[in-house]
């Protein structure tokens, strides 16, 4: 335990005992400060905030009691909708008292690729007037488009840094969801022709088909409203290869699948439906594009023939099939991770979306909803506010690197596909960047995006910590405000809007993301267009552009989240207009309806069925590499205790995992001569990593189960680099490796 950081290990233990299942918590969290600190007979104030640890959007409410300017006591906010908080949501308190934080702006000495880095501090004024200078340097020798504005994990600052990027002329915007939720983003409007991650089930809901996500680890708060569903009544199938808090707690009929293969098992789910007449034959004939040709397609995906692939018995897929589609209204809810990471994901996810579509639950209450909600998008930033008229206006999509190689990404996103990093930076397509929150572990072969940040001629991250793996690799950090000490952006729920204020003053001389874009932004010489870097002229320039009239002081006089009136409750818009910008009865797709073959993939040159082809690496695409690398390599799930490479590090989460883990079947270990906590060595053809054996029923036999984000043993050196070309997704969850014990017992990291 950290010397500042002296809550009582035992009560926080206790508190939390729940992890190991929902994670969740209730009751309050007290943190001692050093003696002297705080003084005593200062008074208490209640201020409200809510919690970025796993940087959800939106996300879990805190109600944060502060005493002379310092929080000591941390719980659950009431009548907040995402509560409580979970055990990191708890630990927030140690994230933000860590000493190890940094706390001024700093300059790198000497040059990148000499040893190890040397820092000094540098004056706020000084990093803004070096970051303009390099900006505007490269900007005026080969271009603003070489200039990459990037956000990794962290969600709330993407609206600014994508207004930022628009106004300096650049569409080399990122962000990690090109990696995460975006392959389903994309899917979901190929199909439906709205942007969706499915909709949780609500009373109105019979059924509901989770396809590869663990809300009890991944997302606690929702995996509680869910599991209220379940005891009324709700039916659930959960999709997935590990038996999971989710499967155990929820799961009428669980579908335990060989990672990558949820492509076939989609249209063996078609399949059926199309065989036994389960679907809503009046839907599919007025409002499907296609259906004719897939349920030929599907022919050939009998449920033997499934089984053969996916190793889920054909009997759970007839039981799957009928408990769906005999329980309407059915919702679908998806992953933005699981079985995403994967090479075939732009065609799978299409499949799945077309599950739910086909049994006629769209835009009805408890199933599938389409929109439109509020004018804010996921990061709660406007379109107007990113300037997306002004992206237009100077023609930026003409000039983005990634159309070529990912053209049905650019289609959709005005963000980039990122995956090619290192090529774009090794062909001097990017020269300089920007990266606010960036963990250069998160993408598959580490090191080649290592020399990609390396290789820039000028890079600034901005983060809350100095991160070795990413950090030695940029010329200049700026300390970033958590999310106790800033502002922005708003927190949605439905109708509901909450501001959030700053609790306690920023540490040292930490600024908010916010500022610190804003202020990049006016020595870049947007100064009116940024606000002269003040962070609540943003956000009250932004509601304004929302036409919805609200201003930050009606935002202020709700703490308990201001409701916006109105609101169509209709359903079927379909039917009346209600969800086509040109108002005509349809969806927003090229031909209207839903697109079970793709018209949007045919213009690209790809297939518009949502064909099944294997995983690049699997058993079954490369039998002869498998005969080396014998298990299939699922990597990335989440356990409840970190975000990422983030948390590491806190004593109150560290104690739940402190080393890292690879979990095995016991028929799988004992093969190996593996013994629970023994070391072993995890590799394949591209790597190897160290880490403790952890035997255990929750995965399936043939299939590991590895945490990212380890710097001691980073899983994705392991990952390849092959992408889905519509995607652009990597395969972190369906490689193929080896396991080899090397030591008795408890390793040392
Ligand atoms: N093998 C494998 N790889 C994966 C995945 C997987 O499942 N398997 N998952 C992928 C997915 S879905 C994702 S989302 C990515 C995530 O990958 P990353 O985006 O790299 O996420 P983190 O590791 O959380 O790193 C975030 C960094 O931002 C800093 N940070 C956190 N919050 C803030 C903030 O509010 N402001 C600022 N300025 N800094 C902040 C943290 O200190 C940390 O250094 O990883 C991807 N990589
Ligand atoms: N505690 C914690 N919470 C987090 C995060 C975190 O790092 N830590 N990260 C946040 C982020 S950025 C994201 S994207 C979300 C992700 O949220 P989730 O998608 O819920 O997270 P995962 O655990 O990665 O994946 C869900 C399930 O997919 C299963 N799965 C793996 N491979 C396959 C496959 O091939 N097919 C199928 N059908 N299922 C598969 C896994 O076994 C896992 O149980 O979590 C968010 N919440
Ligand atoms: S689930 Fe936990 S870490 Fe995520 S927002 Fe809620 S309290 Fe924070
Ligand atoms: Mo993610």
């Amino acid at each position: 335990m950290n010397a500042t950081n002296t809550v009582s290990r035992r009560t926080f233990l206790k508190g939390s005992a729940a992890v190991a299942g929902a994670a969740l918590v209730a009751g309050s969290y007290e943190i001692a400060h050093p003696e002297g600190a705080i003084a005593e007979d200062a008074p208490l104030e209640v201020k409200y905030t809510y919690c970025d640890m796993c940087n959800h959007v939106p996300k879990c409410g805190i109600a944060a009691t502060v005493k002379d300017g310092k929080v000591v006591r941390v719980e659950a906010r009431d009548k907040y909708p995402a509560s409580p908080i979970c055990a990191k949501g708890i630990s927030s308190l140690q994230e933000l008292y860590d000493p190890h934080r940094i706390t001024y702006p700093m300059v790198r000495t000497n040059p990148k690729g000499t040893g190890a880095p040397e820092w000094e501090p540098i004056s706020w004024d000084d990093a803004y007037a070096r970051i303009a200078s390099e900006f505007n340097r490269i900007k005026d020798a080969y271009g603003p488009e070489k200039v990459l504005f990037y956000c990794g994990d962290p969600k709330e600052p993407r609206g600014a840094m994508q207004r930022l990027a628009t106004l300096f002329g650049s569409p080399t915007y990122g962000s990690e969801s090109s990696t995460c939720a975006a392959a389903t983003w994309m899917c979901s409007q190929l199909v439906t022709g709205q942007l969706s991650m499915g909709t949780d089930p609500s009373d109105a809901t019979a059924s509901c088909l989770v396809w590869s996500l663990n809300p009890a680890w991944s997302q606690p708060y929702r995996f509680g409203d869910m599991m209220k569903q379940k005891e009324r009544g709700c039916k659930f199938v959960v999709v997935d290869p590990r038996i999971t808090p989710t499967v155990t707690g929820m799961a009428d009929v669980h579908l335990q699948l060989r990672p990558g293969t949820d492509g076939a098992l989609a249209l063996g789910f078609i399949h059926v439906m199309v065989r036994d007449g389960l679907y809503d034959k009046e839907f599919v004939e007025q409002w499907t594009h296609g259906f004719d040709e897939l349920s030929a397609y599907v022919q050939e995906f009998t449920p033997e023939r499934v089984e053969e692939i996916t190793w889920v018995p054909a009997a759970k897929l007839e039981e799957a099939v009928h408990l769906i589609c005999e329980n309407l209204p059915a919702t679908l809810v998806s992953s933005s991770a699981g079985a995403c990471h994967a090479t075939n994901v732009g065609n799978f996810q299409r499949a799945v979306f077309s599950i739910i579509s086909m049994t006629g639950s769209l835009d009805v209450a408890g199933g599938l909803s389409m929109g439109p909600g509020l004018p804010f998008d996921y990061s709660a930033s406007t379109a107007p506010f990113r300037l997306e008229s002004l992206y237009d206006e100077r023609g930026l999509q003409d000039i983005r690197y990634d159309k070529d190689d990912f053209p049905v990404w650019a289609h959709y996103f005005k963000m980039i596909q990122t995956a090619h990093l290192p090529e774009l930076v090794a062909d001097g397509k990017i020269r300089a960047g920007v990266l606010l929150g960036v963990n250069s572990m998160m993408w598959p072969q580490t090191p080649e995006y290592q020399k990609a940040i390396q290789d820039m001629e000028f890079t600034v991250a901005i983060d809350y910590y100095m991160r070795p793996w990413t950090h030695d690799l940029v010329d200049m950090l700026l300390p970033a405000a958590m999310c106790y000490e800033r502002m922005a952006p708003f927190a949605i729920f439905g109708r509901k809007i909450f501001l959030r204020e700053p609790v306690v003053e920023p540490a040292g001389q930490c600024r908010e993301d916010w500022r610190i874009l804003l202020e990049i932004g006016c020595a870049l010489g947007f100064e009116e267009e940024c606000y002269g870097g003040d962070v609540e002229a943003a956000l009250e320039d932004m509601l304004a552009k929302t036409d919805l009239g609200i201003t930050m002081a009606d935002l202020r006089a709700h703490p308990e989240g201001y409701e916006v009136p109105g609101g169509s409750k209709d359903e079927r818009k379909y039917e009346t207009g209600g969800l086509r910008k040109d108002k005509e009865p349809g969806f927003s797709t090229p031909t209207g309806k839903i697109e079970l073959v793709s018209e949007v993939l045919k213009q690209y040159g790809f297939e518009g069925l949502p064909v099944y082809e294997e995983p690049v690496y699997s058993p079954v695409s490369t039998p002869d590499l498998a005969k080396d690398y014998s298990l299939v390599l699922n990597s990335g799930s989440r356990v409840p205790y970190y975000t990422h490479s983030k948390l590491r590090d806190l004593p109150w989460l560290n104690q739940f995992m402190p080393e890292p883990v690879v979990r095995l079947h016991p028929d799988d270990a004992s093969a190996r001569g593996i013994a629970d906590g023994d070391q072993v060595r995890v590799f394949n053809q591209f790597g190897e990593v160290t880490m403790k054996a952890e035997i255990t029923n929750l995965v399936l036999p043939g299939v590991i189960d590895v945490f990212h984000g380890w710097h001691q043993a980073d899983i994705n050196l392991l990952t390849s680099r092959d992408f889905d070309p519509i995607t652009g997704f990597p395969p972190f969850r369906s490689g193929l490796c080896e396991v080899e014990r090397t030591g008795k017992g408890r390793m040392v990291v």
